[in-house]
């Protein structure tokens, strides 16, 4: 885990100190630029204007820096993302999103009409629950040999209901015309699945929609090729 941190952009964080001054505390997000849950958290963080510092995690470097000690003491799940903020230290990307949501409610990522609502819940456990943890790095490390056949057959076999959701769902967007936590779970996702070489023919809703969310510019400044821990050749 790198120890410097690194400024995403400056803004908002302040606080009170004892002595009664403004103290600016920003957030700090531990991430991996190639991380798909990562990429969630930094979508949420930009669309919200969120100021924060990143601390890179290298999810391949050391054997795997959130493996170490010192990372394990953040997060004992021993994944990115994980967030530092208003004095507690979360995990899990949809959990941090709902935090942020409750805190900083401006733009909305949840509808607050009630089966909006759910069915955006529903497409982000979809792929939170049930795509990303089957090809998780973790899972393809014991594939060995597998481990592409194995990705690419998770993500279809996922891709394939998320598309028949997503028909009924989807305006613009998964659900309709606004962005909400279901499109910040379904575009990292969607680079995951380029990466495995998944043929994304099958599903044009899924792939006209992560055009439509690629062309905002908070999903362009938190993307993989754009982020500080990004190596030269696949920047942006
Ligand atoms: N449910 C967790 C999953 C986090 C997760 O799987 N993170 C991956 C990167 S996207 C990771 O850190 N993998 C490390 C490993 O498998 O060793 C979340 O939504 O934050």
């Amino acid at each position: 885990m790198a120890s410097e941190k690194v400024s995403a952009w400056v803004g908002e964080g302040t606080r009170e100190s004892c002595l009664g001054a403004a103290v600016r505390v920003k957030p700090i997000l531990y991430s991996y630029f190639r991380s798909s849950c990562s990429w969630r958290v930094r979508i949420a963080l930009a669309l919200k204007g969120i100021a924060y510092d990143q601390v890179p995690v290298n999810l391949l470097k050391d054997g795997g820096q959130q493996l170490s000690a010192e990372f394990k003491a953040v997060n004992p799940m021993k994944q990115v993302p994980a967030l530092k903020i208003d004095g507690i230290t979360l995990s899990q990307s949809l959990a941090i999103i709902h935090y942020l949501e409750d805190t900083r409610p401006n733009p909305r990522l949840l509808p607050q009409d009630p089966k909006k609502r759910a069915q955006v819940r529903m497409i982000s456990d979809h792929i939170a629950s049930g795509i990303q943890p089957l090809q998780n790095l973790s899972v393809l490390k014991q594939m060995g040999e597998r481990k592409t056949e194995w990705a690419q057959k998770c993500i279809a076999s996922g891709f394939q209901a998320l598309e028949q959701v997503l028909q009924q769902t989807a305006g613009r967007y998964c659900v309709g015309d606004e962005v909400s936590m279901a499109d910040l779970c379904l575009v990292p996702q969607v680079a995951n699945a380029e990466r495995f070489n998944v043929d994304l023919g099958p599903y044009p809703t899924i792939t006209r929609i992560n055009k439509a969310l690629l062309e905002l510019e908070a999903f362009k400044v938190s993307h993989p090729s754009r982020q500080p821990d990004t190596p030269a050749e696949l920047r942006a």
